[in-house]
């Protein structure tokens, strides 16, 4: 029989690699084969080394170490027993981290585009020549446009090392999808409520609560490490979980509660459960006429929205709206509305997390155990360097006052500043993209492909060539992370600690790390007085002795912790601050009604598929992160390609079999390249289709995910602007089957 325990795959260690090489019994937890191996190292028999490092297969970064043997062959990765991101366990694309250094796939020289007898192609280019290039460029665009008019994709690790070449070059047009494509929106909304957003990793106290709704959120199959470790402990302490989702999840499937609504109709869900707490007299009372401001105004706007107003909307039973609400406040405090993560659905988002927000605030969860903690933090000073100069216009001037509320630069934005209007008032003309893989990312694909062919520079740096390397005028191959120094990770959490990324190997083939790739093009641009080192480890072990460590200790180590004596709780004699205008937390927002929005969450009515289509969602697998793990050779092994879930009564409208492959149209005729297989489920509602995104890879140098599967970013054709915000709806979209004539071989 399952146990609950079995649908966290977040190993104990598995075995593979260690075993395997030590020929030991695989009876063995990973730890234990490791244990021993460090015993017989210490006697002299053995040769396993490790080396410190935090992982770069998702945003997580769980803290691990880096075993190599004597031949200098990495032979696994295991996370450390001391970081709270992962508790000692990977997940199982962390484990299978090891395939990002291992693909042979893998970009190995610098490239240069030229002109070739059959048109464009690469070239293969020293790095010296592939930087005089980009440096050259990006002297020439400066000179005609100015610095700011040079802007930085960029997500993960490398983004740092070019966020500062690039500020010293005079530009702070910085972005990464991770804001208006991710998260952005679920910030907007705490921030208008109580005047902090949630940043991540989430300050959510899963390991206490004893009520956890998600909406959405697909933790389990989102594989964030140590949110599932914690709620699949909750579980097991008998926490209760409600799960909203169209979809029958992973974490549907441990839930008490499953509501599979209709799809983006959530508002009306949030409206009514608010309703039922006030009306019903279930809020915390207490905590609403010490901290929070405009009660009297919510209690009037969510008088009409009962679970019955809502029933008609969501499909949901007014008795499981009424019934969720009141286990909601039986919890209370100690319960969590998860913020969610990639939340930009249907273009009203930052209005749907500020009701998740406002609804948090109703149960008194905000700075509550079991609801969500104070963060603490260890603050690692910069090394120091000039000061930056201070560029004429940045990413905020492109939105010619629209999105007040944006914090972060708007990827979507910066892409329309690229492409040529009379109505740009700032113009972008070059890019480097480092650690995106922009085509399978941004939505609507044509204003893309007109941004590439209108940029007079486009530089890629990425470990793989994918769909975004195809469009780029130089690649430069960076080493993936376990070949590399990076920066110190210092994230919050409930404890303040660093940890440490050093090189388990020499970097493959010619890669090379990104804070060499940036120093050496600082060096070209005439910036080396903001590179004062010439090897990373400098930086590192100056910014350690600034806090009590060294890098002589970390290498040891990996994860430091740091004593700091704030409390995590209001219970603990944290009196909160809210930095919102009113200085409480804003039920009705003062900020939102200055600039002319909605001061308290409405619902909208989004439109609906038209007859024989479907609405598109998508989300994540366990074992695979968007699109950068593909064609990972160890993660291939785990799923190859994604399948499109159907409901049963939808397949036999359609005379669907199991296995079938299909492509997808969406409402605006655009087809999938690729074709996918139909899984016939009763756990998707019969209005939708469900894929898992980062597949249908187009870029034939990705050898085992070329052709695999199809890709959800080709149909999100209809974007949904954010008018807080500027961030990216993309669960507008409708889909309808092609069966006929179907390839299922790719031809290679
Ligand atoms: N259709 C659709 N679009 C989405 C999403 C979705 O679910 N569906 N999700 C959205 C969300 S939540 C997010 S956060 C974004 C994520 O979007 P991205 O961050 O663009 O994610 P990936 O597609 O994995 O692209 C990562 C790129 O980084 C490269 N890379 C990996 N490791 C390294 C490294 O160490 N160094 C360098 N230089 N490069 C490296 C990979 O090879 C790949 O090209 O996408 C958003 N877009
Ligand atoms: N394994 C793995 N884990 C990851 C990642 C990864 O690539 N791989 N990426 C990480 C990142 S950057 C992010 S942002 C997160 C994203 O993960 P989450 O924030 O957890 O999830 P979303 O992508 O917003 O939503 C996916 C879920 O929403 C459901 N859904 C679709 N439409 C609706 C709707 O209208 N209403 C409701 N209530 N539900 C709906 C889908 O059925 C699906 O279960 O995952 C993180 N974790
Ligand atoms: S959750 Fe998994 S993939 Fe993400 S950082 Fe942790 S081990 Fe790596
Ligand atoms: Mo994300």
């Amino acid at each position: 029989m399952k146990t609950r325990r079995d649908f966290i795959k977040i190993s104990a260690l598995g075995l593979g690699g260690v075993a395997a090489v030590a020929g030991m019994s695989k009876m063995m937890t990973g730890q234990k084969v490791v244990d021993e191996f460090l015993k017989l190292s210490q006697e002299g028999k053995s040769f396993l080394k490790r080396y410190p490092t935090y992982c770069e297969v998702c945003f997580w970064k769980c803290a691990g170490w880096t075993y190599v043997d004597d031949a200098g062959k990495i032979v696994k990765i295991i996370g450390n027993d001391d970081d709270p991101h992962c508790n000692g366990r990977l997940c199982p694309r962390g484990t299978g981290g090891i395939g990002m250094y291992y693909d042979e796939d893998r970009l190995k020289k610098p490239l240069i585009r030229v002109e070739g007898s059959e048109g464009q192609t690469f070239k293969e280019a020293s790095w010296d020549e592939a930087l005089d290039y980009v440096a050259k460029k990006m002297k020439e665009i400066a000179q005609k446009h100015g610095p700011e008019s040079i802007a930085l994709f960029n997500h993960g690790s490398p983004g740092h090392h070019f966020g500062h070449l690039l500020k010293a070059f005079g530009s702070s047009n910085i972005v990464a999808p991770s804001y208006a494509q991710c998260r952005g929106p679920r910030e907007v909304g705490f921030e208008m409520t109580f005047g902090v957003g949630v940043g991540a990793p989430e300050p959510t106290d899963i390991r206490d609560t004893r009520c956890l709704v998600l909406i959405g959120s697909h933790i389990g199959e989102n594989m964030h490490n140590g949110q599932v470790q914690e709620m699949s402990d909750a579980i097991d302490r008998g926490a209760t979980i409600i799960t909203v989702d169209p979809r029958f999840s992973t974490a549907a499937s441990k839930s008490k509660f499953w509501l599979p609504i209709k799809p983006a109709t959530d508002m009306a869900l949030l409206l009514a459960w608010m309703h039922v707490l006030i009306y019903e007299n279930l809020y915390d009372r207490d905590y609403i006429s010490k901290y929070a401001d405009g009660f009297d105004e919510l209690k009037e706007h969510v008088r009409p929205f009962t679970p019955e107003w809502a029933y008609g909307i969501t499909t949901l039973s007014p008795d499981l709206i009424r019934q969720t609400a009141r286990e909601m406040a039986a919890a209370s405090p100690s319960v969590i509305i998860h913020p969610g993560r990639h939340v930009t659905w249907y273009g009203d988002d930052s209005q749907r997390s500020r009701a998740i927000a406002i609804l948090n605030a109703l149960l008194g969860s905000w700075g509550r155990r079991g609801g969500f903690y104070f963060k603490r933090a260890q603050n690692v000073p910069e090394y120091p360097t000039e000061e930056y100069p201070k560029p004429a216009w940045s990413w905020k001037d492109t939105h010619n006052g629209k999105y007040p509320l944006a914090r972060l630069s708007v990827a979507n934005l910066l892409i329309d500043a690229t492409i040529p209007s009379p109505d740009n008032t700032h113009e972008i003309y070059g890019w480097i993209v480092a650690g995106t893989n922009l085509p399978l990312t941004m939505p609507d694909k044509q204003k893309l492909k007109k941004a590439f062919e209108a940029l007079e520079l486009l530089v890629v740096v990425d470990t793989m060539p994918m769909e975004i390397t195809g469009y780029a005028d130089v690649v430069l191959p960076e080493s993936t992370y376990l070949e590399r120094y990076d920066d110190l990770r210092n994230e919050t959490h409930r404890e303040a600690f660093v940890a440490l990324r050093a090189p388990a190997v020499e970097p493959m083939y010619e890669s090379k790390p990104a804070w060499w790739i940036a120093r050496e093009l600082g060096i070209k641009l005439g910036l080396g007085r903001y590179f004062p080192w010439k090897d990373y480890s400098e930086v590192l072990d100056w910014q350690l002795k600034q806090i009590g460590s060294s890098l002589e200790e970390m290498m040891e180590i990996g994860v430091k912790k740091f004593p700091n004596p704030a409390p995590l709780y209001i219970e603990d004699g944290h009196e909160p601050t809210f930095p919102t205008p009113t200085g409480k937390i804003e039920l009705y927002s003062h900020e939102l009604e200055h600039y002319g929005f909605d001061p308290l969450p409405v619902y909208t009515a989004h439109p609906e598929p038209p007859e024989g289509f479907y609405r598109l969602i998508y989300g994540r697998a366990p074992m695979h992160t968007f699109s950068r793990t593909a064609n990972n050779p160890n993660l291939v092994d785990l799923m190859k390609e994604n399948a499109l879930w159907v409901n049963p009564r939808v397949a036999s409208l359609w005379n669907l079999k199991n296995g079938q492959y299909v492509k997808l149209k969406n409402q605006d005729g655009v087809e999938t390249r690729f074709a996918t297989k139909v899984r016939i489920t009763e756990r998707i509602r019969w209005d939708s289709v469900y894929i898992v995104h980062g597949f249908g890879h187009h870029e034939k140098g990705l050898t085992r995910a070329y052709g695999r599967g199809a890709s959800d970013s080709e149909l999100i054709t209809n974007v949904q602007i954010d008018p807080l915000m500027g961030g990216t709806g993309m669960r507008g979209n409708f889909v309808t089957f092609v069966i006929d004539n179907i390839k299922t071989e790719v031809e290679s």
